[in-house]
C-alpha cells in the first residue's frame, strides 16, 4: 500500500537527494528481500513479499510435542544470533511467534512450507524432518532481527544427500565430527557415511575383537596420532546426527583395505603372520583370507556389533580396490558377506565394484568411477563420481592440499552435472541420490577439512535437494556467494574460489 508523503516531507527528501521517484513508491516499506532468491539449496518455489517480521523480546517459538526437538534446535540457533529470549510455548499461539506446525499430512519426507508476514513465521510440515528442513531455510532468511516476508514450498529431489568422512586415514574426534555434522545439515545433507576402517586405522571398538581398535587404531597416515571411538562415543555421534535428522552409514571396508585388522589379528591372514601397522598412503595391497572360516566368524561378530549400534537400515561393506583378492574370491566373499549383513537385519551399501558379485535386491551400489561407462548394476545407486564429487581432490594445480588422481575439481565442476542422468545404463528411478566423499590421507585438521569441503559441498547438497529445473550455474553462483558471510561467522575456513563473487 503506497504511503502518501506530505509536500514538506517530499521537499525534504528531494533536498536530501532522494530521487523524485520515491513519490511513486512507499519509501517506508522494505523492498522485497533477495534472501528468497539466495536460499541454498534452491527450493521448489519461493516468493518474496513486501514487509517482514521482526523478532523482538516478546517473540515466541510455538511448537507441539512432536516438534519440540526442532524447536530446541531453532532456539539454540536464534537466541544467540538475535539476543532475544525466544521462549518455546505450546502450539496454537497466534501472533508474534515462529510457529512449527505439524499438519498431519502425508507426502514426501522432508516436505515443508514456510510463510512469513508481519505477524510471524509459520513452518508447516507433515513430519518433524520437514520442520527441520524448513528451519534450515529460515536460518538463511533471518537477517539481524528481521525475516523478510514471503513464502517457500519445498521438498527434496533425492532422499540420499550424503557426505562421507574418512576417519581411518586420519582420526577425528567426536567433537570434530559433530561440528562437521552441523556444517552439513544447514545445507540439508541427510546422510553421514563414516569410513571407519582402512589399512591405516580401525576406528571403532569391537568388544569381541578388542585389538582391532586398540592395536589397529593406534596410528594413522604419516605416523600421526591414531585414535578410535568407544561404542559409547560412536553412539553419541549417531545420536547427534539423528537429532539433526541425519542418518549415519558406517563403513567397514572389506575384503581389501584391511591391513589394520590383519596387524591386530594374525589369525585373520592366510599365512598366520601379522603385517606391520601401515602409515603410508598406498591402496590395494591387503586382503582378508577368503578361504578361512575364521574370516566369517570375525565378520559376523563385527557386523553384529555394528548393526546393534546403527539405527539406520544400511551398513557399508566397502568392496573397493580389492587388488590382493582374486576375482573369484571377491565374488564368493561379497556374496557371503551380504548374507551376514542381512542376517543382522541390515541392508548393504558398497562401492560399485560389488556389481561383479551378485548384489542382493536391497543392496545399494555407490558409484565412484571417473568415466560414466562403468555400470553399477544394482537396484539402487548413489552417485559419487571421483572426478566430480571427491572433496579431497585439489581445486586446481595451486591447491596446497588434496590429491589429483581423479581430476582437479573447481566449484563449477562439482555443480555442473546431473546425478539423475549421469550413468547412461542406470535409470533415474534407480538413483537414490548423491554423496561427497572426503578422504583424509593428507588432511589432518578441521580447518583442512573445511577448506576442501566448502564451497563444493554446497554444490553437491544442491544437486541432491533441488529440482533439476532449478539447475543453473549463474543463479547458483549468486546463491553460493551469499553463503560467505555465514561461513565467516561460523569460522568455516572455505576456499574463496575465483569463480564466485563472494559477498
Ligand atoms: N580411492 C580409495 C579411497 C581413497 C581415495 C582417495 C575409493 C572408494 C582413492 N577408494 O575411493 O580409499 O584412497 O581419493
Amino acid at each position: 500500500m503506497p504511503v502518501k508523503l506530505g509536500r514538506e516531507v517530499l521537499a525534504a527528501l528531494v533536498t536530501a537527494g532522494v530521487c523524485a521517484a520515491a513519490v511513486a513508491e512507499p519509501v517506508v516499506a522494505d523492498p522485497p528481500s533477495t534472501a528468497y532468491a539466495e536460499i541454498l539449496p534452491a527450493p521448489v518455489s519461493a516468493r518474496a513479499d513486501r514487509g517482514g517480521f521482526t523478532i523482538d523480546r516478546h517473540t515466541t517459538i510455538s511448537a507441539g510435542p512432536g516438534a519440540r526437538g526442532v524447536a530446541d534446535h531453532l532456539a539454540g540457533i536464534l537466541r544467540p544470533s538475535t539476543g532475544r529470549p525466544l521462549p518455546i510455548v505450546p502450539a496454537g499461539r497466534r501472533g508474534n511467534t515462529i510457529a512449527l506446525t505439524m499438519d498431519g499430512s502425508d507426502g514426501p519426507r522432508e516436505r515443508y512450507r514456510l510463510d512469513v508476514n508481519g505477524r510471524g513465521v509459520t513452518i508447516t510440515a507433515g513430519r518433524a524432518d520437514g520442520l527441520f528442513a524448513g528451519v534450515q531455510t529460515l536460518r538463511q532468511l533471518v537477517h539481524g532481527h528481521t525475516v523478510p516476508a514471503g513464502n517457500v514450498t519445498d521438498a527434496p529431489r533425492f532422499a540420499y544427500r550424503g557426505a562421507m568422512l574418512d576417519v581411518a586415514r586420519h582420526y577425528f574426534t567426536v567433537a570434530q565430527v559433530e561440528r562437521y555434522i552441523d556444517e552439513l545439515v544447514q545445507y540439508k545433507i541427510s546422510v553421514l557415511h563414516l569410513h571407519l576402517t582402512d589399512d591405516q586405522g580401525w576406528r571403532l571398538m569391537i568388544d569381541s575383537w578388542p585389538r582391532l581398535a586398540a592395536v589397529g587404531g593406534s596410528t594413522a597416515v604419516g605416523g600421526d596420532p591414531g585414535g578410535y571411538y568407544t561404542q559409547a562415543q560412536y553412539r553419541a555421534i549417531v545420536e547427534y546426527a539423528a537429532s539433526r535428522f541425519m542418518t549415519v552409514i558406517p563403513e567397514i571396508d572389506m575384503p581389501g583395505h584391511v591391513n589394520a585388522a590383519l596387524a591386530a589379528y594374525p589369525e585373520l591372514t592366510c599365512d598366520g603372520v601379522a603385517p606391520p601397522l601401515y602409515t603410508g598412503t598406498g591402496v590395494g595391497f591387503s586382503s582378508l583370507c577368503v578361504p578361512k572360516e575364521i574370516t566369517y566368524q570375525f565378520l559376523d561378530d563385527v557386523i553384529g556389533e555394528l548393526a546393534a549400534l546403527t539405527p539406520g537400515p544400511y551398513l557399508h561393506i566397502g568392496g573397493d580396490e580389492a587388488h590382493a583378492t582374486s576375482r573369484a574370491d571377491y565374488v564368493t566373499f561379497m556374496n557371503r558377506v551380504q548374507g551376514i549383513v542381512a542376517a543382522h537385519g541390515k541392508r548393504v551399501q558398497a562401492w560399485h565394484q560389488i556389481a561383479a558379485a551378485t548384489p542382493l535386491p536391497g543392496t545399494v551400489a555407490q558409484y565412484w568411477g571417473t568415466t560414466n561407462a562403468e555400470v553399477a548394476a544394482a537396484t539402487g545407486v548413489v552417485l559419487s563420481p571421483a572426478n566430480l564429487a571427491y572433496l579431497d581432490m585439489k581445486y586446481n594445480d595451486r591447491t596446497p592440499l588434496g590429491q589429483d588422481w581423479a581430476a582437479l575439481i573447481e566449484v563449477r565442476d562439482a555443480y555442473d552435472w546431473d546425478p539423475g542422468t549421469y550413468l547412461p545404463d542406470v535409470p533415474s528411478s534407480a538413483v537414490r541420490g548423491v554423496e561427497a566423499p572426503l578422504w583424509t590421507e593428507n588432511l589432518r585438521t578441521p580447518d583442512e577439512l573445511e577448506y576442501m569441503a566448502f564451497p563444493r559441498l554446497a554444490a553437491i547438497a544442491e544437486l541432491g535437494w533441488s529440482p533439476a529445473s532449478t539447475h543453473d550455474w549463474d543463479a547458483f553462483k549468486v546463491r553460493l556467494a551469499a553463503q560467505a558471510p555465514r561461513w565467516r561467522a561460523q569460522g568455516i575456513d572455505f576456499y574463496p574460489s575465483t569463480q564466485i563473487s563472494w559477498r
